[in-house]
């Protein structure tokens, strides 16, 4: 069993440094990395000089943006990502400054993304609406939850992916626009979702969930049951109440959850334990 979990967690590892890898070719945009590169960051003609660094400390590392004016004068900004960092400029809202994404991972698989604004004095960063574990609408922070995984300049919107609780842990995403107020406002209707359609059966065969007992549910809107050996894929999570699935044959469904407080982690599936409910949940934290 251990091995298998392994192998999901590495499958899922795999599957996000393929995302990263995609990331750095949005269009509009330069990659950020530790080689120096000239751009004009707050727009008034003359050019900066911007990289990033992996700086050891105590615990593990950090990540810190440096950002170098025409004078020389440096200013930086440090994040608490401690691996698998990535950083991306470009004009999101076209007013002729750039944001400046660093994302990573702070610690087991938590990934958050930071944008930041160089004014020519110093870097700070752009808040986002909270999208974090826990309750929805607690205020604006410096980061938001998830890796930046798409850039639509188009629509000055951005997609962050971050690991959910729910079910075993699976990446899954939110979108958010920077509004005129430069804050990151969430746009879609709260739920955090995942795209399955596209995969193939040998994803489905280590990453499904299989029913171990009658669960009702709904699916494509009537009131339904999976029944034992029936495989599902989770497709959103509206960190509450509310799960989205899809059935193998590619019909859509829901059931409820409710958090197990009985054993303080985990979620309760129709009044049982989820691994009763579900057999081989891929569970990585
Ligand atoms: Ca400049
Ligand atoms: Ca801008």
């Amino acid at each position: 069993m251990k091995r298998i979990l392994s192998l999901v967690l590495v499958l899922a590892l795999l599957a996000c440094g393929v995302a990263l890898a995609e990331g750095q070719l949005w269009k509009g945009g330069t990659p950020i990395d530790e080689t120096p590169r000239s751009l004009d960051l707050n727009g008034d003609g003359s050019m900066e000089t911007i990289y990033t660094e992996t700086v050891p400390d105590d615990f593990e590392s950090f990540q810190r943006v440096h950002v170098l004016d025409a004078d020389g004068t440096e200013s930086v900004y440090d994040a608490e990502i401690i691996s698998d960092a990535s950083a991306w400029a470009g004009d999101l809202n076209r007013d002729g400054t750039m944001e400046i994404f660093l994302w990573g991972d702070i610690m087991s698989g938590d990934y958050f993304t930071w944008c930041l604004h160089y004014n020519g004095d110093h870097l700070t960063p752009v808040l986002f609406a909270d999208i974090n574990r826990g309750e929805n609408g607690q205020g604006y922070f410096k980061s938001g939850y998830g890796m930046l995984d798409d850039v639509n300049l188009d629509e000055c919107m951005i997609t962050l992916s971050g690991s959910q609780d729910i079910l075993g842990t699976y990446f899954m995403d939110r979108t958010l626009s920077l509004t005129e107020d430069g804050l990151f406002e969430l746009t879609d209707d709260g739920m955090w979702v995942r795209d399955v359609s596209d995969y193939d059966d040998e994803t489905w065969e280590y990453a499904a969930l299989t029913a171990q007992v009658p669960i009702p549910c709904e699916i494509d809107g009537e009131a339904e049951v999976l029944n034992p050996g029936d495989r599902i894929m989770i497709t959103g999570f509206d960190k509450a109440s509310v799960v989205t699935f899809a059935t193998a044959d590619g019909r859509e469904g829901r059931l409820a959850v409710s958090e197990d407080y009985a054993r303080g982690w985990g979620s309760l599936v129709d009044g049982i334990p989820e691994e009763e409910a579900f057999g081989f949940l891929p569970y990585a934290d």
